[in-house]
């Protein structure tokens, strides 16, 4: 169990971010597990499975493609015919390497639709750092784009300096600010793109703390606001309109011995409502939040059995 303790410490003390990431880890420790698996026979192989999966899921309370991509490996063990162990893990194997494969088609295509929104000259501004966001920003400097990029400081984390450096690494014009300086910055974008944790049924969307104020500061602006993200961070467990459980992350990372009186507070995701977003751009498309539902059902119907 080695193997997967290591990733989900990582996944945990932030080493592995964003969700995109942290599931695609959690994936390949899959994949090493059952190579190293010396169970006997199919039960006591699944048995290890699901401690695994346990171990993964509570690394991360509010990352659904994470849990998806397990739940679809192991289900696929679960659901076959085969006894042999051996045979089992070749399967998973697979089942693993074609999961990624199709994962990254899905991210290339949601980043190379968003970045068609892009036209020269705009100002574009993000918040965090979504390797999905990223992806279509440099996918749109590739296209011979010349825009702006506004980058929020993501405290306190502060995972929106790794977004700057990536975007003045790969010369976009990259102006940095603090968090509180949104306001005064929002009305010089053209629109706001962000990543996703997690999208609900009802097409709200987690993301890093601070999106659904940077969500209704748009709205306030008149500015469109875009999520770009994979379907399979649809999150089936909030099907009854309740929100993902938020995460909540070390006090000591917002403010280092603070007075004990003080009840810091650290959570690592907030939830957009669908009313302040404009539009989702995910692999099928450019799609308004209200749809999310029906053409997640309509592609990943395994979600749902
Ligand atoms: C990262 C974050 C990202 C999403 C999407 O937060 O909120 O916007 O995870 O990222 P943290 P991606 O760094 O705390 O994990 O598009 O890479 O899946």
């Amino acid at each position: 169990m080695e193997v997967i303790s290591v990733v989900a410490d990582k996944i945990r003390c932030l080493e592995i971010k964003g969700a995109r990431n942290a599931a695609v880890e959690a994936v390949k420790a899959l994949q090493e597990f059952a190579q190293q698996s010396r169970a006997e026979d199919k039960t006591k192989f699944l048995e290890e499975l699901t401690q695994a999966q346990q171990l993964l899921f509570n690394s991360r309370e509010t990352e659904p493609l994470l849990r998806n991509a397990v739940y679809y490996l192991i289900g696929q063990i679960r659901q076959s015919s085969i006894k042999n162990v051996s045979e089992l893990c070749t399967l998973l194997n697979m089942r693993a390497t074609h999961f990624l494969g199709e994962l990254d088609v899905s991210r290339n295509c949601a980043a190379e639709i968003g970045a068609k929104c892009i036209q020269n000259g705009m100002t574009i501004f993000t918040h965090c750092h979504s390797s999905t966001a990223i992806l279509m920003l440099l996918k749109a400097k590739q296209d011979g784009k010349n825009f702006k990029v506004i980058c929020t400081e993501t405290r306190p984390a502060l995972q929106g300096r790794l977004t700057a450096c990536e975007m003045a690494e790969n010369s976009i014009d990259t102006t940095f600010i603090v968090d509180s300086a949104s306001r005064a910055f929002i009305s010089k974008a053209d629109f706001i793109i962000v990543g996703a944790d997690a999208i609900t049924p009802k097409g709200n969307v987690v993301n890093k703390i601070g999106t659904s104020g940077l969500a209704v500061l748009a709205y306030d602006a008149h500015k469109p606001f875009y999520v770009v993200s994979e379907l399979l961070k649809f999150d089936t467990t909030t099907h009854y309109n309740e929100f993902e459980n938020v995460e909540q992350r070390n006090p000591a990372d917002v403010w280092k011995d603070a007075p004990q009186k003080i009840a810091v507070q650290n959570p690592a995701f907030d939830v957009t409502p669908c009313r302040y977003i404009t539009n989702i751009i995910c692999e099928k498309g450019v799609i308004s939040p209200q749809k999310i539902f029906e053409i997640t059902h309509q592609f990943y119907s395994w979600l749902f059995t």
